[in-house]
């Protein structure tokens, strides 16, 4: 069994930093302490200077997604192996069923695709239609598939959206089950309107884009979203908040002791919705994605939501379109399809632009690219720290290396990066994978279906206080 002992380096959690060694003993931690002796035949991995993450956790992928008539270029084993590359361990994908379509059909289905991961992967399981089959068959995810966690696109209207019959109904089946729902919150139904009002006003290249979807209908959802959760007793998971307007509807949820969560993408931090007015269409119709980047006034306030611990997880949405693939949408910008990437980029970018601006502490970059999301998910504590017994996803993190990101020198498969051209500091100079060193220094070790499933069971910890918050007779909301 291989032994690595990681010596010198400062070990970050989301709750501290210390000068510690970690000793690695096949896919485990097997133990982290000052001046650990390196058994015999150990490889000694010299960290000083550096230090010693837990493997990022991106709780946002979606690895070949087949979507609007086409389907994302990164597969599992090219989408975990770049993830890989950028520090970041494990994913969790979206099964996603056709309206009509069996969750259980959909599930086993993506389940075949993952084989093929690097990295270690899990699923959300989208809700996308209800009758009985889907009350019964969630049962099961949950009970024996180790489902914990289930989605809803409230756009996407004509396609998977949900409407609040569905919303209400799969809600409550999640709370019975000691599931969290989670949404995508935009209200498909304006996006529709605008969109056909945009169109036919003649806007027809990507600055339509952000036009049919401003901050109020993102708003609009996630509050409607964050109230029928409060109605109905049962947390709730906003992904990819991208405005104050969603921003302060979930601050007032946990104002009032909601048990609400955010996350945010990477990209909504950095990007804002000038790049849809690039004159090279190509380059415009790369950035479209929903919601979509909005005025730097919103990054601001998602910068806040992160530091302030409002937005607790940050994400890629990673779904990957090429030039081509994105020029379908050439005569029409409702038919670009939507997905950016990132997956390997994340976490330099977080670091770069958080850590090294003094936005975030350390801890507080380990909290959200990696605890927070295991905890959230029910992963903690075998994923998203450092500590004996977990496994060994470990990120020696240079924290004065630097990189220039491009599309040339990347390793996802797409055929341009939103990043393209950012030089960015703090990236990981090695990454174990359950013990595997799958990057070292620019040297790529992804190995075909070394990735496993991750199980995730249903009731985690803030469960218990939700349940009995729904007992008791006063109400959870201020008085008005
Ligand atoms: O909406 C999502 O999260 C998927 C379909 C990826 N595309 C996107 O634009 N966010
Ligand atoms: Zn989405
Ligand atoms: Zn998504």
């Amino acid at each position: 069994m291989a032994t690595t002992l990681i010596k010198g380096g400062t070990v970050v959690t989301a709750d501290r930093e210390w000068k510690a060694d970690v000793l690695i003993t096949g896919e485990t931690i097997a133990a982290v302490g000052e001046d650990l002796a390196a058994p015999a035949g150990a490889t000694i991995v010299d960290a000083s200077g550096a230090y010693v993450l837990p493997g990022g956790i991106d709780p946002h992928t979606h690895m070949q997604l087949p979507f609007m008539g086409t389907t994302a270029s990164e597969d599992f084993y090219t989408g975990t192996a770049a993830a890989m590359a950028g520090g970041t361990t494990t994913i969790i994908d979206f099964a996603i069923p056709n309206p009509g379509q069996s969750l259980l059909e959909a599930y086993d289905t993506w389940r075949g695709w993952a084989e093929k991961s690097a990295g270690d992967y899990s699923f959300h399981v989208a809700v996308t239609w209800w009758d009985e089959s889907v009350h019964r068959e969630m049962g099961v995810l949950a009970k024996e598939r180790g489902v914990n966690s289930f989605k809803h696109f409230m756009a996407y209207k004509n396609a998977i959206m949900c409407d609040d019959e569905v919303l209400v109904n799969s809600f409550l089946r999640a709370r019975e089950l000691g599931a969290l729902s989670t949404v995508h919150a935009e209200n498909g139904e304006l996006v529709y309107r605008l969109q056909q009002a945009i169109f036919d006003k003649g806007i027809h290249g990507p600055e339509g884009h952000p036009l049919s979807r401003p901050p109020e209908v993102e708003g609009e959802a996630a509050n409607r979203a964050l109230r029928i959760a409060e109605v109905l007793g049962t947390p709730l998971y906003l992904v990819h908040t991208s405005c104050i307007d969603a921003l302060e509807a979930l601050t007032r949820a946990r104002l009032e002791g909601q048990i609400a969560f955010g996350e945010v993408l990477a990209q909504h931090l950095v990007f804002d919705d000038s790049v849809y007015r690039n004159e090279d269409w190509d380059k415009a119709a790369g950035y479209v994605m929903s919601p979509p980047f909005r005025p730097r006034n919103h990054q601001h306030a998602l910068w806040r939501g992160l530091q302030s611990g409002m937005l607790q997880t940050t994400a890629t949405d990673h779904c990957c379109f090429c030039v081509e693939q994105k020029r379908m949408g050439q005569d029409d910008f409702r038919k670009i399809p939507n997905g950016t990437s990132g997956v390997e980029d994340r976490m330099s970018v977080l670091w770069h632009h958080g850590v090294r601006t003094g936005r975030l502490t350390r801890s507080q970059f380990v909290a959200a690219t990696s605890t927070n999301a295991a905890q959230i998910f029910n992963m903690y504590p075998k994923k998203g720290t450092i500590t004996k017994g977990a496994d060994a996803d470990v990120v020696v993190w240079d924290p004065e290396g630097s990189r220039t990101i491009s599309a040339k020198t990347h390793h996802q498969r797409i055929d341009f990066n939103i990043y393209e051209g950012m030089t960015v500091t703090g990236v990981p100079a090695m990454t174990f994978m359950r013990g595997k060193l799958v990057w070292n220094r620019g040297q790529l070790d992804a190995e075909q279906g070394y990735g496993r499933y991750v199980d995730r069971p249903c009731f985690p910890a803030y469960w218990d206080a939700q349940l009995r918050r729904n007992e008791v007779a006063e109400p959870t909301a201020v008085q008005r």
